[in-house]
């Protein structure tokens, strides 16, 4: 069969010079690569990134298969919608399709749920032999002990960066987080051996390296062989990780600096913890924050903190408290996200039974735009005080201050901040740009 796979264009940047930017700075998606190593070599498979490149309807498929996440979930449909009006088969998969199967479903031949290792084979074989199911839904989390590594030979190659997956899910459920959907399989952790990601990791041509991971602090042994094990390799990355396991592990650390880690992505997410014990993110210890981000640094790292606003226990006095401690924690690179209950999370199921949702536009679901109402404050102050956050730290000035900051910590991690920095002000630069629209 010949075989289109598709990630709609989620705004990121549609100019030239964006998708520059992109290339330099971001790094690429390996979902749809990951379907492409799943799939029979029989098959023919085209990989398609909307943001790089125009969808040719006209061109002919036997089955098209689209990924979405909540808000790239209205243009997924229109994608979708487009095809079957040329009577092409298709498919949608992805977080968004995952947690809300049967709205998807008006939009496509079929709905995969949760994970594809287990069910894309066996929906490509019910195909061939016309017999294809509604849903496809594999209730077995996938073995990654034996999945093959991520073809890299489709798909837009042309990054300075890598993308690599070494391990999968996270226990934690957390009420917000995607993850924690349990229909799907999210929710239990799993790891490749060692050996695998290092052969993977030395088929990519790239130095720079972003690990896809929920968290590489889940399993702290693992990682310490991984990190082991990667020392040779001369790259440099960055990880995302729990406060709470690296504030004591400096064993952990040093390891990961020694294999080149430059930046720890960390989900704070609060500075209120009667918010963070509420919303299951017990682990994470608030008067922890400023000694998991000096450890850090001591072992010449940095932190990029993911920080949500917009929980019940939260009031309006949440943001300048914010804004102040991320400075005396010493935070090098704050990402504020407003709290969204995406589809499929407990989360959300709460917020709907409580009448709280204001609306189901998803392409308003990108974690920068109020989509609910919060408890202890307007919509409004919480979009405010969002922007007032975002405007605080990403503008050039600060971004210099904190990036002379980082020069402390060594070349290598400076040149990591560096990067990640002109990446987020590039996302802010357009957030802010809408709060005047
Ligand atoms: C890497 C990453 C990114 C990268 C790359 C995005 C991309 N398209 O891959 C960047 C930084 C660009 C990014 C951006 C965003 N992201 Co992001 N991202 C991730 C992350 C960390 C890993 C995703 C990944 O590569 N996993 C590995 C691959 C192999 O697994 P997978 O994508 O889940 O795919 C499997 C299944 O889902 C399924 N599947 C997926 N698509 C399809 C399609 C078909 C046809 C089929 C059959 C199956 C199928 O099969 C695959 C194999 O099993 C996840 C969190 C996580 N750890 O999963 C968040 C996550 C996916 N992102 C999320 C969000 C919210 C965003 C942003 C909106 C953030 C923002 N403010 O901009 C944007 C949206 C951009 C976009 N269009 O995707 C949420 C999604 C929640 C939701 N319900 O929508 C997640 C879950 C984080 C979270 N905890 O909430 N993200
Ligand atoms: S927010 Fe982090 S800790 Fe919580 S379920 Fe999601 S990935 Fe796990």
């Amino acid at each position: 069969m010949k075989i289109l796979l598709v990630d709609p264009n989620y705004a990121l940047g549609k100019g030239i010079l964006d998708r520059f930017k992109l290339r330099l700075f971001g790094t690429p998606y390996i979902t749809l690569q990951q379907l492409a190593t799943i799939t029979p070599e029989k098959h023919s498979i085209e990989i398609l990134d909307e943001t790089f490149e125009k969808i040719d309807f006209n061109k002919k498929y036997d089955l098209v298969g689209i990924t979405s996440c909540t808000p790239s979930a209205p243009r997924a449909y229109e994608i979708a919608d487009r095809f079957r009006n040329e009577g092409v088969i298709v498919v949608l998969g992805g977080y968004h399709p995952s947690g809300l199967p049967m709205e998807a479903k008006l939009h496509a031949d079929s709905v995969v749920i949760g994970e594809a290792e287990n069910s894309w084979p066996i929906l490509l074989k019910d195909l061939e032999n016309n017999k294809l199911r509604e849903f496809y839904h594999s209730k077995k989390p996938a073995d990654l002990s034996i999945l093959k590594p991520i073809r890299r030979d489709i798909g837009e190659s042309n990054f300075a960066s890598a993308r690599i997956e070494a391990t999968r899910g996270c226990p934690i459920r957390c009420e917000f987080c995607s993850i924690s959907n349990s229909r799907i399989g999210w929710h239990v952790f799993r790891k490749k051996p060692v050996e695998n990601v290092i052969r993977e990791l030395e088929l990519i041509p790239q130095r720079f390296i972003a690990f896809c991971d929920t968290s590489l602090t889940i399993d702290v042994e693992y990682s310490i062989s991984l990190f082991k094990e990667m020392k040779h390799l001369n790259k440099r990355f960055i990880c995302y990780g729990n406060s709470n396991i690296l504030n004591r592990n400096e064993r952990l650390l040093k390891y990961a600096n020694e294999a080149g880690c430059t930046l720890w992505n960390i989900g704070f997410d609060s500075f209120s913890q009667e918010a963070l014990d509420n919303s299951g993110k017990r682990i994470n210890i608030v008067k922890e924050y400023a000694s998991v981000v000096k450890k850090i640094h001591d072992h010449g790292m940095a932190v990029l903190a993911q920080i949500i606003f917009g929980f019940d226990a939260e009031t309006k006095d949440i943001f300048d408290f914010t804004i102040e401690t991320v400075k005396q924690v010493k935070i090098d690179i704050p990402s504020f996200n407003i709290l969204t209950p995406f589809p499929g999370t407990p989360l959300f199921d709460r917020l709907n039974k409580e009448e709280r949702i204001l609306t189901k536009d998803w392409s308003k679901y990108d974690l920068t735009q109020v989509v609910y109402k919060p408890k202890n404050m307007s919509p409004q102050d919480l979009q405010n005080g969002f922007y007032k956050a975002v405007e605080s730290f990403h503008n050039y000035n600060n971004l210099l201050q904190r990036q002379l900051k980082t020069m402390k910590l060594g070349f290598n991690t400076s040149i990591g901040t560096f990067f990640q920095n002109i990446y987020e002000l590039g996302v802010y630069k357009k957030i802010l740009s809408q709060k005047s629209v």
